[in-house]
């Protein structure tokens, strides 16, 4: 095998130049003087790639030849954020392309800019999805990322002027994507529709149409590995095959029909977030990547094989479906080791169970799979035929296991009845080797709750795995200023790549003149993301105040309401005359969420905070003290420049509800205080960082449910305390809707009557801990110690951690020798 080095590049500004020049003209045809910042960004984005080529043909080649079984890790959502600093970094050459852009005459940050952010993902579990890459590069294992490329991402958001969501399209394609390889002489055919017919005394699906899956490579460089790994995403193209029928009639459009039909595949992604969508066309996505990918691992392990031993194929890769969505890549595998290799059923079955793990992201029942029968069996019928089966062998098997028909009923993966469905989140349980949840808790929950029937009879099935985030994108790019501090802390950067480490800052955090230095870091960073905001949205950000940041997707369940009520509950108490505004800390709650755009609460909640922004921000009563900021469009890239700038952060979910968050984890370790309810992730952080250094408030995961069976009544709540009462009395009045007592009537008529969340219940606990909050701030030393210290105790919350647990507890494989 290659000798391998980390690829700390020893080129220099000038040579980078160098190269930046030749690429100008060589691939994009100008001189430097007629270049604009695009393109140098375009010849950057090249030259880094030719950069890695080496290190990338290397790790491709040692995969294949080597003995460690690779990881593929299934996701319909990679969303990766702007590659150029990342790639600049990993490749060694970050000061180079400062210089070298410098001496050509540009802007560095012009250059950066020119990059547009794919959004190939809704939230959470997308950018898990590109944090687990990153960390697997780094770690050396040797790894696949399969998805889709598609055309256009999550929506742009804007707001109109009542301050509502309008959705735009995100073409993210029209622009130059230097960083994808289309590799056309490797796709794969995905056929669909047809039937299935007995040839032979064996059943053979005869489709009835099919798409060309062509795969779009870009490289996933690894920090000080050495490793680049491939994130492959297939893009749809349809075959040039005419119905030549239709042709001759001249009904030209109706023969073009099929090709318009494939390539909608890969056209757009669901901008759906933990509800459910029942689309033909979302189905259709799900088997087109994980039928290509199967296809493509295939031939990528056994090449030129016909008649490749694929017994051998759990000892090659093991595939990680990242929520249920790539989970129709089980019925698929049985498909082809079945129909396409000649095995018989129980070896199939047992590759396929080998092969298979599913990571659980939910704890919401109405966000768990579940497809028509009919559907699947339109588009995939000899999928459904292999579903069935499984069911009928499943039941067999429960049978023998427990004498309870009631369970056994309750568990079927294909339900009975006139119309029947198949459930994902049962048919991956049961077919594949290992579950798990993405935080203690919710893991825990899964077993008792979700999936308890089977974590009763296949307890062994069941495991944890904490998410995390990579410390490169998140404090090493996005937070240089503290990345700098915690070397020269540690007197090392190693903790870049061990995030234990930063364990080492705790007796820092008794020293003061470290923590003022922290202090000042914190304070630079909220200039900067003033600047930023002022910049890119012409929003006022004034740093003298405190940053308090929620920022998610917009849903019911993660309660942005209870942070806007406790808002408007200050504001209708300064107006009244029962608070001193010259008492109160002067404060900028920021938020960024985007609504799916068929969720009609989620979308007037924005509309209400956006206007209480308007109304609280320009009352000369509140002396500027008081402000609301509702970022646009949130994205990778105001996550980087609004995270290390935050000081407070909110995450106060409904307890058991939020199954991990990932957004807490970079708030601890970029230094921001976390208010926050004991769900998911808060758990841990709060039990590492200390329960001293956390906000913690509301009802617990057992109290909810205690109320949910005692029944629930907000109105209780309303009539109780006041100020919630007065806020809400505000809202419906008409106070953020000029006078208007309609516009929020839906929003308030559901706080009142049904608040499924328990927002109003957990309200007065939420007041009282922002007590706690103001106080603290007020002694801006223990301030700043705190927000040390949950630096310091977060480095569990690395996404290399998160990879260490998979491979240890599920994946059974590590880095390549
Ligand atoms: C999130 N889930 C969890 N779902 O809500 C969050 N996309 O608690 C967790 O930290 C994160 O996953 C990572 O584990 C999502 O982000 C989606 O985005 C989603 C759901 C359905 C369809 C498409």
């Amino acid at each position: 095998m290659t000798e391998l080095t980390a690829p700390k590049s020893s080129i220099t500004s000038s040579e980078f130049a160098d190269e930046l020049r030749e690429q100008l003209k060589y691939t994009q045809g100008v001189t430097v003087e007629q270049a604009t910042a695009a393109d140098v960004y375009v010849a950057a984005a090249t030259a880094v790639r030719r950069h890695l080529m080496d290190s990338w043909m290397t790790t491709q080649q040692d995969m294949i030849n080597g003995n460690t079984k690779a990881v593929g890790y299934l996701s319909a959502e990679f969303l990766m954020g702007k590659q150029l600093r990342n790639a600049l970094l990993n490749a060694g050459l970050t000061e180079q392309f400062d210089e070298a852009v410098e001496s050509l005459g540009f802007d560095v940050q012009d250059v950066v800019d020119a990059e547009y952010e794919p959004g190939l993902g809704n939230g959470g579990l997308g950018r898990l999805a590109a944090c687990f890459i990153d960390s697997l590069a780094s770690l050396g294992v040797p790894a696949f990322g399969y998805g889709i490329q598609y055309k256009y991402g999550i929506f742009r958001q804007e707001f109109d002027e009542d301050g509502k969501q309008v959705e735009r399209p995100d073409y993210w394609l029209s622009n130059e994507d230097p960083w994808g390889h289309i590799d056309y002489g490797r796709s794969q055919r995905v056929n669909f529709g047809g039937e299935v017919v007995e040839e032979n005394g064996k059943r053979v699906w005869k489709p009835a149409w099919a798409v060309r899956a062509v795969p779009v490579d870009y490289m996933v460089p690894g920090y000080a590995s050495g490793r680049v790994n491939t994130l492959r995403l297939w893009q749809a193209k349809s075959y040039d095959e005419f119905d030549l029928l239709a042709f001759n009639k001249s009904e030209y459009m109706k023969a073009v029909e099929p090709q318009v039909k494939a390539e909608n595949i890969s056209k757009i992604l669901y901008p759906e977030d933990s509800t459910e969508v029942g689309k033909e066309l979302r189905l259709e996505q799900q088997y087109f990547f994980t039928c290509a990918s199967i296809h493509d691992a295939i031939r990528v392990f056994y090449p030129g094989q016909d008649k490749p031993d694929l017994t051998t194929f759990p000892d090659k890769i093991t595939f990680q479906l990242n929520d249920t969505h790539p989970v129709i890549g089980i019925p698929e595998l049985m498909r082809v080791l079945i129909d396409e290799y000649g095995y018989d059923w129980d070896t199939a079955w047992t590759i396929t169970n080998k092969t298979f793990n599913y990571t659980c992201h939910t704890l919401l029942p109405e966000a768990l799979e579940v497809w028509s029968a009919k559907l699947i069996g339109k588009l995939l019928p000899r999928h459904l035929e292999i579903i069935k089966k499984i069911n009928e062998q499943f039941m067999a098997e429960l049978t023998g296991l427990t004498d309870d028909a009631e369970k056994i009923e309750r568990m079927r993966i294909v339900t009975d009845g006139k119309e029947p469905a198949v459930r994902m989140a049962y048919l991956a349980t049961y077919a594949g080797s290992h579950v798990n949840g993405v935080a203690e808790l919710h893991s825990q929950l899964l077993k008792d709750v979700t999936l308890r029937d089977f974590s009763d009879l296949y307890d062994k099935k069941f495991t944890n795995v904490t998410n995390g985030v990579t410390p490169r994108r998140f404090i090493k790019l996005a937070n240089p200023r503290l990345s700098n501090l915690i070397t020269e802390g540690l007197g090392t950067d190693k903790w870049l790549e061990d995030l234990d480490m930063l364990e080492g800052l705790v007796p820092l955090a008794q020293d003061d003149e470290f923590v003022k230095k922290f202090a000042q870091v914190k304070m630079d960073n909220k200039i900067g993301f003033s600047n930023f905001a002022k910049r890119n949205f012409n929003i006022d950000v004034d740093p003298n105040t405190m940053y308090n940041t929620m920022i998610k997707r917009l849903h019911e369940y993660k309660r942005q309401s209870l942070k806007i009520l406790e808002l408007i509950a200050d504001y209708a108490d300064v107006k009244a005359g029962k608070l001193d505004i010259d008492k109160v800390t002067p404060r900028t709650v920021i938020f960024g969420a985007k609504a799916a755009p068929g969720y009609y609460l989620a979308k007037m909640t924005i509309q209400l905070i956006n206007n209480v922004a308007k109304v609280v921000n320009n009352d000369p009563d509140i002396k500027g003290k008081l402000n609301v900021v509702f970022v646009p469009n949130y994205n990778i890239r105001v996550a980087q420049h609004l995270i290390p700038a935050t000081e407070l952060d909110e995450q106060i979910s409904q307890a058991g509800k939020e199954a991990s968050g990932t957004s807490n984890m970079k708030f601890a370790l970029n230094g921001a205080l976390t208010v926050g309810t004991l769900d998911g992730a808060n758990v841990e952080i709060r039990a590492r960082v200390g329960a001293d250094n956390f906000f913690l408030f509301g009802m617990t995961v057992d109290e909810v449910e205690a109320m949910y069976a005692n029944g629930y009544d907000p109105r209780k709540y309303y009539e109780s305390d006041p100020r919630l009462k007065g806020a809400i009395d505000m809202v419906a009045s008409g106070v953020f809707s000029n006078g208007d007592e309609d516009t929020y009537e839906p929003l308030v008529h559901d706080w009142l009557n049904k608040d499924w969340f328990m927002t109003l219940a957990d309200f007065t606990a939420y007041h009282d801990v922002q007590s706690q909050i103001e106080t603290l701030y007020g002694d801006q030393l223990e301030w700043n110690r705190k927000a040390l210290l949950n630096v310091a105790n977060s480095g569990y919350f690395s996404s290399d951690r998160s990879i260490e647990d998979y491979l240890e507890r599920i994946w059974k494989t590590g880095p390549m020798a």
